[in-house]
C-alpha cells in the first residue's frame, strides 16, 4: 500500500515539474508565397509576399524566418526585396554566406536565402495570424515568357541552410509548418501574330490567320486581313505561315 501510494506521488509529482517546465503550445506557421497577381506581362517587375500563417485561430509568436527561395531564373530575375509588411524586423535580408552554402553568391542560378529577424525585447515579437502575417516581399523581374512559372520554398540546401520558422517566446523551438509555392503566367505581348491582341499565339489566332490564307498571288487584302500579312509584303501567303509558327506559344 505505502509503495503504490509513493507510486502515485512520484507520478504526480513528476507531472507537475513537466507541467511548470512545458513550454505553452504553439501553433505550427505556414510560409506562403502569393504573387500580386496572377499573371504579369514580359519585363514587369513581380511582386510575391511571403506570408507567416498560423495552423489555428490564435496568433503564433515568431522569432525569425529561415526561407530558401527557388525560381526559374530562365523567366524571372530576383532583385530584392522590400519590407512592406506591417512588423518591423531587426533583420530582413538575404545574408552573406559565403562561408555557409553560398546560396546568396549568385542569384542568376535560381536559389537564394532570405532571413527575418525580431526585434529583441521590450519589443514585442512578429505575430503570425491565421490570414497570414506579411513577412517580406520578394521582388523579381519577368525576364522570359511562361505559362505558369512557380516560385517555391525548398526544406533545406546543401549543409547548413534550411527553411525554418523560429518560435517567438521559445528560445530554439522551430514551428515551421507547410511551405505553400507560388504560381502565376508570364505574357508575352506585342508579337506580330497575336492577331487578337491577348498577348499569345495560340489557336484562335491560327483560325484568324486561316481565314486570310490566300497565296502570293491573291487579291489585295482585305482591311481586316492586313494583320495577317506578317512579313509586311501586301500578301498572306506560306512565308507569313512560317511566321506565326516559330511564334506559336499555345496558351
Ligand atoms: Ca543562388
Ligand atoms: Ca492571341
Ligand atoms: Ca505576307
Amino acid at each position: 500500500m505505502w509503495d503504490r501510494f509513493r507510486l502515485w506521488g512520484s507520478a504526480l509529482a513528476t507531472t507537475i515539474v513537466c507541467g511548470a517546465l512545458a513550454p505553452p503550445t504553439a501553433a505550427d506557421v505556414h510560409l506562403e508565397l502569393r504573387p500580386a497577381q496572377p499573371q504579369v506581362d514580359l519585363g514587369d517587375t513581380v511582386r510575391i509576399g511571403l506570408y507567416a500563417v498560423s495552423d489555428q485561430e490564435i496568433d503564433q509568436a515568431v522569432g525569425g524566418i529561415d526561407a530558401i527561395v527557388s525560381w526559374d531564373p530562365r523567366v524571372l530575375s530576383l532583385a530584392g526585396n522590400e519590407d512592406d509588411g506591417p512588423y518591423s524586423w531587426m533583420f530582413s535580408w538575404f545574408p552573406n554566406d559565403i562561408e555557409l552554402d553560398r546560396l546568396n553568391d549568385t542569384w542568376s542560378d535560381g536559389d537564394a536565402w532570405y532571413q527575418s529577424l525580431r526585434r529583441g525585447a521590450p519589443n514585442p515579437p512578429a505575430m503570425a495570424t491565421a490570414d497570414g502575417l506579411l513577412v517580406t516581399t520578394l521582388v523579381f523581374t519577368a525576364v522570359g515568357p511562361a505559362t505558369v512559372t512557380r516560385i517555391s520554398l525548398i526544406p533545406e540546401a546543401k549543409l547548413f541552410t534550411s527553411t525554418r520558422v523560429l518560435d517567438g517566446l521559445v528560445t530554439g523551438r522551430i514551428i515551421t509548418g507547410q511551405l505553400v509555392p507560388g504560381q502565376f503566367s508570364i505574357l508575352l505581348c506585342g508579337l506580330a501574330a497575336d492577331l487578337d491582341d491577348d498577348c499569345d499565339v495560340d489557336s484562335t489566332d491560327f483560325e484568324g490567320f486561316s481565314a486570310c490564307l490566300d497565296g502570293p498571288d491573291g487579291p489585295p487584302l482585305e482591311p481586316a486581313c492586313q494583320p495577317a500579312d506578317l512579313d509586311n509584303d501586301g500578301d498572306t501567303d506560306l512565308r507569313d505561315y512560317q511566321i506565326l509558327q516559330v511564334s506559336f506559344t499555345g496558351r
